[in-house]
């Protein structure tokens, strides 16, 4: 019998974006510099000195988007509020033409019956709080977090129900701050040794908390809370016992997540790391376990690709397998295709995490390919589709096995500013000609539309 690979008929589909990836419009009605906007004008910081100025200059092409939107057939949608167009200087007063924007695009979805999933931080952090005290590096910071959420909750909550508070923690502290390098992303800070990098990630962990509790205490309505988080999938090289028992062990160990998703999720960083990380570990004040350790209504799963496991005769039991030299990939060099990477991350919080309690969604899922308009003015990403026809398979077994996985938001909706690698690198199920603005839907978007149609996997 041929699996039909039918989701559950409540199951939620939907896109993803980024403000500083799509929104452009960097000074319009008060928003001032991220640390993007600055970092990115550093020579050899993004790809030809890419920024987010214009972007897909979403900001005055919104409501063509949200068409795009509602043609696809999403009936949710993923972004982010940009904290420095909220409150510009990081802290105090409040932007309230930024807030409009995010009115206006909020009342542009409901109008098109989708619902609106808001991210609070993707990286753009105020320029004014590097300055002021070097952003992450600093306890502040979680608190000026909780202060713009605040803010911002207090006067979207009356139309925005799903918040996430920061988006894959890794990638604006361990990626942005470093010893020896210069750090790939902003604000690109040289730190004195990897305790301070390592304090960065729990000062955001702590801002999690704080955001979590400031969402509850202004939202005038019920609303859900999640993180939204990028651990390291570790995968089985294939299912046998020992494999998956070695992939569980491998778990905590890798890209930090015993750090990382730990805390947030079981109030302790895990014991395992701690004592690998030894005198680099974060310095933990007294009750920051507790603020970090919010309950969640749900916990987003950002998941690209994984990292293949076998069992070992060593002290942890398990064994990171290299790459080989010519494993299929696309257009990004960490992006090797582990379709069950889905399956693992899903199955990893119940079973390795021990929170079979937690919704999940997999807030964003996708690949960059090398995207060409052909002569009839089509881009035919059969690439893409092949690589987002398996992950989704994947993600069925997830919910034929009976695991929380509520909705798919595939990255992105659209190309976009694609961080270092600039405008370089396309992710989009939507072309961007950046020189007219022009919007071409791939064919990628056209075969999601009929999976959403659908409600499976065609
Ligand atoms: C991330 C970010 C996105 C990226 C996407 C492709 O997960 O890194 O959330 O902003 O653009 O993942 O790298």
């Amino acid at each position: 019998m041929s699996i039909s690979y039918q989701f559950p008929a409540s199951f939620q589909w939907g896109a993803a974006t980024a403000a500083y990836q799509i929104e452009g419009a960097a000074q319009a009605d008060g928003r001032k510099p991220s640390v993007w906007d600055v970092f990115s004008t550093k020579w050899g910081r993004t790809r030809n000195r890419d920024t987010g100025a214009i972007a897909c200059n979403h900001y005055h092409l919104y409501k063509q988007d949200v068409k795009l939107m509602a043609e696809l057939g999403i009936k949710h949608y993923r972004f982010s509020i940009s904290w420095c167009r909220v409150v510009p200087e990081g802290r105090g007063a409040v932007n309230e033409k930024g807030v409009d924007f995010y009115r206006r695009l909020v009342d542009c979805l409901l109008e098109h019956d989708i619902t609106p999933h808001a991210t609070l931080f993707h990286w753009d952090s105020p320029q004014a709080l590097e300055t002021r005290y070097g952003s992450w590096q600093s306890r502040e910071m979680a608190q000026d977090f909780a202060d713009y959420v605040t803010a911002t909750v207090s006067r979207l909550g009356d139309r925005i129900q799903h918040w996430m508070t920061l988006n894959e923690i890794t990638c604006f502290t361990h990626m942005s701050y470093d010893v020896w390098k210069p750090a790939q992303h902003a604000p690109g800070t040289r730190v004195k040794n990897r305790q301070a990098v390592w304090q960065t990630s729990h000062h955001a962990l702590l801002a999690h908390g704080l955001g979590c509790q400031a969402i509850r205490a202004a939202t005038p309505r019920p609303c859900s809370v999640a993180l939204v988080d990028n651990f390291g999938v570790t995968v089985p090289i294939y299912e046998s016992i020992e494999h998956i028992e070695a992939a569980k062990k491998a778990f905590p160990y890798h890209c930090g997540n015993g750090g990382i998703i730990y805390p947030a999720l079981k109030g302790e960083y895990s014991p395992l790391l701690l004592e690998q990380l030894g005198a680099d570990a974060p310095e933990i004040q007294t009750g920051d376990l507790q603020i970090i350790h919010q309950p969640l209504d749900a916990l987003g799963l950002n998941i690209y690709t994984g990292t293949y496991i076998r069992s070992a005769d060593n002290a942890q039991g398990c064994e990171w397998i290299d790459v080989p030299k010519g494993y299929p990939r696309l257009h990004m060099p960490w992006l090797q295709i582990v379709p069950e990477s889905l399956y693992w991350g899903i199955r990893h919080v119940s079973e390795t995490l021990q929170r079979p309690d937690l919704p999940l969604f997999i807030t964003e899922n996708g690949c960059a390919a090398q995207d060409q308009v052909n002569h009839r003015g089509e881009v035919m990403d059969t690439d893409r589709i092949l690589y987002l026809r398996q992950y989704l398979q994947s993600v069925h077994r997830a919910t034929s096995e009976n695991y929380p996985i509520r909705g798919y938001f595939v990255w992105s909706l659209l190309d976009n500013f694609e961080w270092s690698w600039g405008y370089d690198r396309r992710f989009g199920i939507t072309y961007i000609d950046y020189p007219s603005q022009a919007r071409i839907p791939k064919s990628s978007y056209h075969w999601y539309a009929e999976c959403i149609r659908q409600n499976r996997v065609v």
